[in-house]
């Protein structure tokens, strides 16, 4: 007893930090949490301070710089000068008139008559949904699946709830040209192989940030046989739903046989209605799930600011009306960004880049290794791409995004001689952006 009790206050004493004010000791204890630890990096924080130090051209961080249709804004606009009621808390898991729109419309989508009540909780943000899905679910000894690449904050997401990353990274096939997304694939021997009896959920996103794959139904139904096999839940990430081209179809994981049971579908206001600073989102999924969630929910947010989500929620009364329908921003959006995806292409096209096509999503990237660039200024202690995107922000006044920050450290070695781009512009940003790759390319 007396030895552990010495073992126990040793360690004490090496987690112990001095906090020094004017030479004053005021704080002798250890400050943070170790589940902060390692997770403190974070791409988007890095890469828009530098975007905002310098005078770039932005096709980093992934918003539109167009205003939202005019339907939701003018339901913002409603509800903000509406009475008191939409300036006051709301329900907590989410605004009525939107769970109930959003039901009645999903319930179409899935196929599956979703409770407003009970299967649906509002959350600020897809953010939010996500860390209540870790949250909730996530164990101390867990392991969650993740396939790569994904979207950044799933791996601290696991970490802080306790659990364990494992990854499995989407490859280009081996054989012929890579030039779509849809050429990049899960081979589904790697994918059973990491799964163990800990192993608690796969995690995918479809459409894919930042590759843009839409995965097919076949390869959905390779990954809900594994989780129906193996007993594991499927967090299915889909705040891209409605932005697929070349007649790619979004098919949702949770609509085959099987899978409403086990599936949390992930999505987003703000993707959805081009309004990301509203921050509305939500998980859709089966009650018995999604109050495990409200738990967190409850604890930690409580809801998300109710005019915001008043004018969603008219924007998904709006939409079932014109569903399918030319008038739908669910096709106007995604036509309008084919030609901005399509003119993006030919710009890194005619400076000798060769883009892989997005099937889907509002980005894409590029294969980088054949331009030479002297990045000497730039640590090198950093991944290729890092010190590649750091040097066109400083050098050329382009911002992109480095893909290996949506690898894990294991695998982002192999992936760091790519670029992201972001298609979610006006055509006058894009074109700006083919300027400064056209000025350089001319060596100017
Ligand atoms: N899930 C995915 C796949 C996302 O891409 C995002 C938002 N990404 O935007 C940053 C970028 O990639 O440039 C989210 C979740 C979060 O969505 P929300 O804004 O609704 O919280």
């Amino acid at each position: 007893m007396g030895i552990l009790r010495n073992i126990t206050s040793n360690l004490r004493i090496i987690r112990l930090s001095l906090i020094r004010n004017n030479n004053t000791i005021i704080m002798a204890r250890r400050l943070h949490a170790s589940r902060t630890d390692g997770v403190d990096k974070n791409v988007w924080v890095e890469f828009t301070k530098l975007a905002a130090e310098y005078k770039v051209v932005n096709l980093g961080q992934g918003f539109p710089d167009f205003s939202p249709p005019k339907f939701v804004q003018d339901a913002f606009c409603k509800a903000v000068s509406g009475g008191y009621q939409m300036h006051q808390y709301t329900r907590a898991f989410g605004h009525p008139p939107l769970v109930k729109n959003m039901a009645k419309f999903f319930s179409r989508v899935v196929g599956h008559e979703i409770d407003p009540f009970e299967d649906i909780l509002v959350t600020v943000g897809a953010y939010q949904a996500l860390f209540s899905t870790f949250q909730a679910l996530v164990d101390e000894g867990d392991e969650v699946i993740i396939v790569e690449p994904f979207f950044d904050c799933y791996q601290p997401m696991v970490k802080m709830a306790g659990g364990t990353a494992l990854y499995v990274p989407l490859r280009p096939k081996a054989d012929g040209a890579i030039l779509s997304s849809g050429d990049w694939v899960l081979n589904p021997e790697e994918l059973e192989s990491k799964i163990t009896p800990q192993t608690k959920a796969i995690v995918i996103n479809t459409p894919n940030n930042p590759l843009g794959k839409v995965y097919k139904t076949e390869e959905l139904q390779m990954i809900a046989d594994l989780c129906i096999k193996h007993d594991m839940l499927c967090i299915s990430d889909e705040v891209y739903e409605w932005l697929t081209y070349d007649g790619s179809k979004h098919v949702k994981i949770a609509s085959l046989p099987g899978m409403w049971e086990r599936t949390i579908t992930i999505g987003s206001g703000g993707k959805t209605f081009s309004a990301t600073g509203w921050k509305v989102g939500w998980a859709i999924g089966a009650g018995h799930i999604i109050k495990h969630m409200k738990t967190i929910h409850q604890n930690t947010v409580y809801h998300c600011a109710t005019a915001a989500q008043e004018a969603v929620a008219q924007g998904f009364e709006r939409e079932y009306e014109v569903f399918g329908t030319p008038e739908s921003y669910f096709k106007q959006l995604p036509a309008m960004l084919y030609h901005k995806r399509n003119k993006l292409a030919e710009c890194l096209r005619s400076v000798g880049l060769q883009p892989i096509m997005p099937e889907g999503g509002y980005f894409m990237i590029a294969d980088i290794s054949s331009v030479k660039v002297d990045l000497s200024g730039e640590s090198t202690t950093e991944l290729y791409d890092f010190r590649f995107v750091k040097w066109l922000i400083k050098e050329k006044g382009l911002a992109t995004i480095p893909v290996s920050a949506f690898y894990s450290p294991e695998h982002s070695k192999e992936f760091d001689k790519y670029v992201r781009f972001c298609f979610v512009k006006e055509d006058s940003t894009i074109d700006a952006a083919g300027e400064i790759l056209k000025k350089w390319s001319e060596g100017q």
